[in-house]
This record gives C-alpha cells, sequence and structure tokens, in this order.
C-alpha cells in the first residue's frame, strides 16, 4: 500500500504496538539531544537510572541557553553537562559552538533516523528527513537508556508546496502562511508533511526553518523528504554517507491536504503576541520600531546571514533603531568572518551576538516599554522578551532587514524602490571547512569509568515524584484563560538560571499572575501543601503551548499540584505532567470551566481509583455545591505512570 514518508520512518522504528492513527505506538529512537537549560536535569535523570553508557546511536549534549553567566549557576550546569557527556558516552557541544538545532542540522542530524531532543524546536531536523520529535528530559533521558518513546500514531497533514519563492519572500514566510492556515490550537496528534513540485527549490536550511516553527502548530513534527538538496546539503557539510533519498509514495493518502503556491506568497509578520496572529507585512506598514533581532534556531543558518549581509552591505541602520545579530554556529560565524560578510554587518552598524538563543529565550535585549521589536525568532508569547506588556513581530531575515533599514514596518519587496537593493540570491557552499575541535568526544568505556563528574553547589538533585493520594482534596490556586504557554508556568529570561535548582525555581512558578503585596502562586501552594491539601489548576483551551521545560511540571509537582483540569492541552506538556504525578483532565462538558472560582475547594473521593481504571469521574465543587465530571485522555502506560508517582519510579520499577 501506498505510504507517506512519516509512515515509512515510523514504521521502520516501531517497536511496540500497532500502526493505527490513535493508538500508541513505542518507536526506537536513534538520536538524542539535550541543551543545557532542559539537560541538566534531564542527565541528573539520567544518572539517577543507574545506566552506565547512552544506549542509542548517537546522543549529544548542547550548551547554547543559559549562556549569560551572571552567578555561578550557568558555569556549574556547563561543566556538570561537560564532565557527565564524557562519562556517559554522550557527544558535547561547548558554549560558542552554536544553537543546537543548527549544529545538529549541519553535524548529526540524518534522513530517515529519529532524533527525540529535550526542546520544542527539536522537530528543525525534519528538513533533512529526519522524524525529529521534541520531548520533556526524562522522556529524552530514558530514550538515551534505550527506552522507545511512545506517541499515538499520528495523523499526517500533507502540505503541498507548488512553485517557487519570488524575490525578498521567504521560507519563513511558507511556515507564516501555514500557521495562518493551521494556527497554534488544534493540531495535537499530527505530523505535517511537505511533498509536491516545490520541495526541490527550497535548501535544507530553507526546509528546517519551516520545520522547526512547526513547533507552534503544536504537531508532533514536521517532515520533508530527502533529496539532491539533501545530498548536497550532506556533501558540504561533508557527511555524504549519510544520504539516502526518501520521500513519500505518490499516491500516499494523507488525512489532509493544504495546497500551497510558493510563488502566491508574500511578506508575512506574526503580530503580538501569537505565533498564529498573522498578517501580510505590506498590511501593517509603516508602524514605527526600535529593534530589530535576527537570529534564534529559526533563522541564522549561513543563507540566512548571508541575505542580510547582502541586503545591508554600504547602508547604515536606521538612527532609531537597535540591529542585534546572532549567528546561529560557529561554522556560521567563522563562514561570515571569512568571507567578509561580518565586517558588512558590522560597518552596517548591527551589534553581533553569541552564537546561542541570547534574545530568544530574553538573555538580554527585552525592549523598552511600548515599543515595537521585529525579530526573526519563533514565538512572541506575552512577556517572553522580557518586557511585560511587549509588541514583538516575527518575520524573515528579509523582512527584519529591511525593517532595519527603514526604521518602521517594511514590505522588503519595496526595497529596489527605496534603497536600490535586489533580493540576494543566495547559493548554499558545496564544500565547508569542517571542524569539530569545539565537540567534545565521549571517552572510550574504560576510561570513562573513572572519569569524574563535577557537580557544583548550584546543582540540586530534582525531587521525587510522590503517588496520587487515595482521595483528592483540592484547592483552584489558579484558574486562567486560553493558550497558557509554558513561559506562562515557568518564565525562562532572567530566572532560567535556576534550571537546575528546583525549589529555588519554584519560586517563580505562574509568576507573570502574582501581584505586589499579595502571597505569590508558590507561597499559596506550599501553604496548601503543608495543610495536606492538593493544588488544582482549571485551564482552557491549549494549556501548556510552546517549550518541552518539563519544570512547568516538575516546579508545580513540588509545591504540590496534583490535578489540571483543562478542556485542551498540548502534547509535551501533557506528557510532562503525567511523567511528573500531575493528573491532567479534561472538562466532560467544557461549559463547565466558567462556573469554577479560584480558590474553589475541590473533592474527588477515590482518586487514586479512578486513575487506574475510570473513563470519567466527577469533582465535588465544595464551595459552590455542585458536581461537575471529568475525562481522561490516558494509556494504560500513562496510567501506570502516575500511579507510580511519575516516569522516573515507572522506569525504575520496571528495571
Ligand atoms: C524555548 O524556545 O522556549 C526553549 C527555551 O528552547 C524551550 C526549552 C527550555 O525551556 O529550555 C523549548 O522550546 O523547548
Ligand atoms: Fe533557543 Fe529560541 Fe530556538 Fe528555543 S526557540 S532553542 S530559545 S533559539
Amino acid at each position: 500500500m501506498a505510504e507517506t514518508l512519516t509512515q515509512k520512518i515510523l514504521k521502520n522504528h516501531l517497536v511496540q504496538g500497532n500502526y493505527q492513527t490513535g493508538k500508541e505506538i513505542g518507536i526506537k529512537i536513534d538520536q538524542t539531544l539535550t541543551q543545557d537549560a532542559t539537560g541538566t536535569t534531564a542527565m541528573l535523570l539520567f544518572e539517577s537510572m543507574g545506566i552506565d553508557t547512552v544506549k542509542t546511536d548517537l546522543s549529544v549534549s548542547y550548551v547554547d541557553h543559559n549562556m549569560s553567566q551572571f552567578g555561578p549557576e550557568n558555569h556549574n550546569d556547563h561543566l556538570y553537562l561537560q564532565s557527565v557527556s564524557r562519562k556517559m558516552g554522550i557527544y558535547h557541544s561547548r558554549p560558542g559552538n552554536g544553537i543546537c538545532h543548527q549544529v545538529h542540522l549541519e553535524r548529526f542530524a540524518k534522513p530517515g533516523a529519529t532524533l527525540l531532543g529535550s526542546d520544542s524546536h527539536t522537530p528543525t531536523a525534519g528538513g533533512i528527513g529526519s522524524i525529529a520529535i521534541g520531548a520533556g528530559g526524562l522522556d529524552v533521558a530514558v530514550a538515551m537508556g534505550g527506552g522507545e518513546f511512545y506517541l499515538n500514531t499520528p495523523k499526517v497533514i500533507g502540505i503541498k508546496l507548488s512553485g517557487a519563492l519570488s524575490p525578498f519572500v521567504a521560507a519563513k514566510d511558507v511556515i507564516l502562511k501555514v500557521l495562518s492556515i493551521l494556527s497554534t490550537k488544534g493540531n495535537v496528534g499530527c505530523i505535517a508533511e511537505y511533498f509536491g513540485p516545490g520541495v526541490a527549490s527550497l535548501t535544507v536550511p530553507q526546509r528546517a526553518t519551516i520545520t522547526n516553527m512547526g513547533a507552534e502548530l503544536g504537531v508532533t513534527c514536521s517532515i520533508f523528504p530527502s533529496d539532491s538538496q539533501t545530498e548536497a546539503f550532506l556533501k558540504a557539510q561533508g557527511r555524504s554517507q549519510d544520504y539516502i533519498a526518501l520521500a513519500g509514495d505518490e499516491d500516499a493518502k494523507y488525512d489532509r491536504i493544504i495546497e500551497i503556491d510558493l510563488a502566491e506568497l508574500v511578506p508575512m509578520a506574526a503580530c503580538p503576541s501569537s505565533p498564529d496572529n498573522i498578517k501580510a507585512v505590506s498590511e501593517i506598514e509603516d508602524l514605527q520600531i526600535s529593534q530589530v533581532l535576527i537570529g534564534s534556531c529559526t533563522n541564522s543558518s549561513y543563507r540566512d546571514l548571508m541575505t542580510v549581509a547582502a541586503m545591508l552591505k554600504g547602508q547604515t541602520v536606521h538612527k532609531d533603531v537597535e540591529l542585534g545579530i546572532a549567528p546561529g554556529s560557529r561554522q556560521v560565524l567563522s563562514i561570515l568572518s571569512g568571507n567578509g560578510s561580518l565586517n558588512e554587518l558590522i560597518l552596517s552598524g548591527a551589534r553581533i551576538l553569541e552564537n546561542s538563543c541570547g534574545p530568544c529565550i530574553g538573555q538580554g535585549f527585552s525592549p523598552g516599554n511600548g515599543k515595537v521589536s521585529i525579530r526573526t525568532f519563533n514565538r512572541n508569547f506575552p512577556g517572553r522578551s522580557g518586557t511585560t506588556g511587549d509588541k514583538v513581530y516575527l518575520v524573515s531575515t528579509e523582512t527584519a532587514a529591511a525593517c532595519a533599514l527603514t526604521g518602521k514596518i517594511t514590505d522588503p519587496r519595496k526595497l529596489p524602490e527605496l534603497f536600490g537593493i535586489k533580493a540576494a540570491s543566495i547559493i548554499e557552499m558545496d564544500t565547508i571547512a569542517i571542524d569539530d575541535r569545539m565537540i567534545d568526544m565521549p571517552l572510550p568505556l574504560n576510561e570513562a569509568k573513572n572519569a569524574e563528574v563535577i557537580r557544583g553547589d548550584t546543582i540540586v538533585t530534582p525531587p521525587a515524584g510522590q503517588v496520587p493520594p487515595e482521595k483528592l482534596d483540592g484547592q483552584v490556586l489558579l484558574h486562567c484563560g486560553d493558550k497558557i504557554t509554558t513561559d506562562h508556568i515557568m518564565p525562562a529570561g532572567t530566572f532560567l538560571k535556576y534550571r537546575s535548582n528546583v525549589p529555588e525555581y519554584a519560586k517563580y512558578v505562574f509568576n507573570c499572575f502574582n501581584e505586589a503585596g499579595k502571597p505569590s502562586f508558590a507561597d499559596r501552594a506550599l501553604e496548601l501543601k503543608a495543610r495536606g491539601g492538593h493544588g488544582v489548576i482549571i485551564a482552557s483551551e491549549s494549556y501548556g503551548q510552546g517549550s518541552s521545560r518539563e519544570h512547568a511540571a516538575l516546579c508545580p509537582m513540588y509545591l504540590g499540584l496534583k490535578l489540571v483540569i483543562a478542556r485542551s492541552a498540548e502534547r509535551i506538556h501533557l506528557a510532562n505532567l503525567i511523567n511528573f504525578a500531575i493528573t491532567p483532565a479534561f472538562f466532560d462538558n467544557p461549559a463547565d470551566y466558567d462556573r469554577i472560582r479560584a480558590e474553589d475547594r475541590l473533592e474527588v473521593d477515590e482518586f487514586r481509583q479512578a486513575i487506574e481504571s475510570a473513563e470519567t469521574f466527577t469533582v465535588k465543587n465544595i464551595t459552590q455545591g455542585f458536581d461537575f465530571v471529568c475525562r481522561f485522555q490516558l494509556s494504560d502506560r500513562d496510567r501506570q505512570i502516575l500511579l507510580a508517582g511519575g516516569k522516573l519510579n515507572f522506569t525504575k520499577n520496571q528495571n
């Protein structure tokens, strides 16, 4: 039977279950990646499993998020990750080598392989034809130990591309168009597979921009075929041996098909403050801006930065604009420096930032109050930039460069007329001088045994999970709205440095909802916990959008949270809740959401029993005197994980 590319790769890696849409399957994971903000916890959890060395074909630890190094925390984490990687058979990409997704694409990702990463933008490697999935650190730790990864057999959304992009229109505009069609909600359990005659015109880095920002759709991952573009990219990276041709069958059946003619696309922007608030740039033109940031794992490839350098050559950044540029990798920066393009950027007035996540995760460059910031990143969730009430627009590198020159939102197609700037046609390099000296190799097994793991004082062992109570004696600690992201739950920015110290980081759970002079969410939760009560969160649609950070479950678990009731929730966060023994449930009647208020006391008799075997359970609202019904969406394995007090206990019990 004709198959999609997704089916082919997943079936090839199937180790548990039957491949039937919606049914749970376990797949073998070939490669893993971790980054420092999620990786320290992932490695601590991996160590606690008592496995000596990773069992994957390849596992890589990257340091790219926490690079500001105010206080000892970041450096302690870097040293721990480097030393634990050596010991455990893990490659380690050192600070300064680049953003995990860009470096992984360049140096390690392979067509036809499975990759699990403790970062939600792991699907970037779908641009080279990997099934690359983001997950919580504990799921990645289990995969490093050789455990399979569980997911529901996905629906496959086929995105058929035809034509070719017009001048000044970019790959970013393709994914912004897809976001305008599919939005950030309702795509859980789907994989986006690109096919059709338009695919051939896109290079691997362009494809990777598209699969990267597929994360914002909420799909499990996105994938492109592997073809002559893939072969050329791998050859330039000195990895021709990793090339295989791969594509879905001609007559493969997709669950839904979206057709996009690349030639019809125009420059687009995701307006504040959601990646699916899409408008054509021409509709929002002339808005004054004060900041432009170029980089992040979405748009920091050689091609992206060469495009910007070509556009800014001989020009000066507008007097009212601060332009920051963060290359995606040491490789990209080194090429730009070698061919003089870096100098063009410097001369134009750009501030060159380190090859890291930087402002994308609120590490600096927070915009001034009320100021418009134009970014080539993938997320503009409220406050993610570090400024409350921020106005962040997400655009292509072409649009960003145009805005940097004019000081206002500008359709880049106007540049020939405004400045005589032609559209850059950047050709990928066919050979690159490869330099992997900033990637540490794992130690051979016999040496690894005696290697020392460096554990700084700021690295605290994560707390153990607790089994669910027999009876839930709950209190609503927060009643929140739609699209609560993991940035709302567990802020990054200046708090990112507490990632390896759960008791400290937990003080900032739901920090954005705290009000001056009133007890914080964490204070209220700990007080309830001390009284023997159980914290409950009430949420609306798409709870837990965004990142893979398991701290958004781990820290609430530490604060005594036991139950989240939502109208709907996103995949990675849902899995993280289960992994840390917080039971997720859904309103049977979505209207009940409106009847519940903050502080209500909620009880569930036989809570544990319900998790064991029920499909639905009744919650008594003691404060208001009514009952309502909730549903589970749990597989048998999920139930066992919850009953064991989380995935770590569950995994240990199995071994
Ligand atoms: C993000 O873009 O939000 C992050 C920071 O990369 C996260 C991971 C994290 O919180 O450490 C992600 O996307 O998963
Ligand atoms: Fe880093 Fe931003 Fe990419 Fe997350 S989205 S991995 S913070 S560059």
